[in-house]
């Protein structure tokens, strides 16, 4: 009865140990079982006296975690912090809308007197400027004659020009295109300078026709002499007043002898080799 339970199986299963050894052939008996046994079956003496109180124990460990607590109240607000430190530069905005115009500034200062002109030299540019001017306005006046029409054969073309010379001019100005004054050599040619001074609904022209080398005797613009061919009117030429030595065509393309300084519209002839 005072031996504790564990110790009891030990006894027995040291028995059974035991009987094991007993049997096997040269075996050697084993006394631990029988000395544990002898130490353990100890009679309890009597109960001594209380000890002294012994000294404090270690410290235990750490109890288990706490089931969590109700929420507390709200604590006061902390204090304003410091100012933090610059953020990084933010991305580069869109573009913006186009300001109105500034005042105008001030005049500036006066500039440094300019060189004397060589106004000669410029007098002669501008000279010539002025004749280019002429010239060009001459031409415009040609182009426009141009543009209203013009009249042609298969070997020339005729220009009526509604500028009022004298035959010289006249004649100069033809020559200046590179032409004549019309010179009508046959019949067709004669028919279609008379339809065309009609149909522009002039009375008369100069054409490319006089005596001014020697009385009496007609040559064409071109020096060439009068043919077979010619148109004048009854009674022409007459050389009046003694002084008629060119001639003019009329609309319905008679010849008549006039004066040579006298102005009209003209008509010129142009070689279409030449053109
Ligand atoms: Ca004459
Ligand atoms: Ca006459």
């Amino acid at each position: 009865a005072c031996v504790p339970r564990a110790l009891v199986m030990k006894q027995r299963l040291a028995l059974i140990g035991l009987a094991f050894l007993w049997l096997l052939p040269g075996g050697h008996p084993q006394q631990t079982a029988e000395d544990a046994c002898s130490l353990h079956i100890l009679v309890p003496g009597l109960k001594g006296d209380a000890g002294e109180k012994g000294d404090k124990g270690a410290p235990g460990r750490p109890g288990r975690v706490g089931p969590t607590g109700e929420k507390g109240d709200m604590g006061d607000k902390g204090q304003k912090g410091s100012v933090g430190r610059h953020g990084k530069i933010g991305p580069i905005g869109s573009k913006g809308e186009k300001g109105d115009s500034g005042d105008m500034g001030p005049p500036g200062p006066n500039g440094e007197p300019g060189i004397p002109c060589e106004c000669s030299q410029l007098r002669k540019a501008i000279g010539e400027m002025d004749n280019q001017v002429t010239q060009l306005t001459t031409e415009l006046k040609f182009i426009k004659n141009a543009v209203a029409g013009v009249r042609e054969t298969d070997s020339k073309i005729y220009l009526l020009v509604k500028e009022e010379k004298r035959y010289v001019d006249a004649q100069l100005s033809c020559q200046g295109r590179g032409g004549t004054l019309g010179m009508p050599k046959d019949e067709a040619a004669n028919g279609l300078m008379a339809a065309y001074i009609a149909q522009a609904g002039l009375a008369r022209v100069f054409i490319g026709i006089n005596d001014l080398e020697r009385e009496g005797t007609f040559v064409y613009a071109d020096r060439s002499p009068m043919q077979t061919f010619s148109k004048w009117r009854s009674g022409e030429p007459n050389n009046a007043y003694d002084e008629e030595d060119c001639v003019e065509m009329v609309a319905s393309g008679g010849w008549n002898d006039v004066a040579c300084h006298v102005t009209m519209h003209f008509l010129c002839e142009f070689d279409k080799e030449h053109v």
